[in-house]
């Protein structure tokens, strides 16, 4: 009996101990500053907390052809404080590539790729179209901007 209890509290005594034990090197780990400088070690230590989360306003890019009479693609999907950057491509006549909402409106000449660059600060669904008259299907030469 007394045997018994007496080894219960010596293995408790060791459990105790190696839990405190444990704590001590963890406690000690941010202090990276050690007298002897690991060549190496301590970029890779300093890479990893510049490594920062992706920035809200992350830049979004678009190829878009512009033809008689569509873009090519016509929809647009973003996310709300994203940079948009689009570069228009005319593959016939001159077109325009316009956006009220956003007071974009530019002219896309042949042979001349166009950028257009913006905010999408508002959220919600708005039309792009050709803003410079281009042929009988003119009116109908639209898109869609999509902002999430
Ligand atoms: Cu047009």
């Amino acid at each position: 009996m007394r045997k018994s209890s007496v080894a219960v509290f010596f293995i408790l005594g060791l459990f105790l101990a190696s839990c405190s034990q444990q704590e001590q090197p963890s406690s000690n780990q941010p202090a990276p500053s050690l007298g002897m400088p690991a060549p190496g070690a301590n970029p890779d230590e300093v890479r990893e907390m510049i490594v920062v989360e992706e920035p809200s306003g992350a830049v979004k890019s678009f190829d878009l052809v512009a033809k008689q009479f569509e873009f090519i693609p016509n929809v647009i999907e973003v996310n709300r404080g994203d940079k948009v950057k689009v570069t228009l491509t005319s593959a016939d006549v001159v077109h325009g590539f316009a956006i009220n909402e956003y007071g974009v409106n530019e002219r896309v000449v042949p042979g001349q790729p166009t950028t257009v660059e913006f905010t999408a600060d508002k959220k919600g669904t708005f039309t792009f179209y050709c803003s410079v008259s281009c042929g009988s299907g003119h009116g109908r030469m639209k898109g869609t901007l999509i902002v999430n």
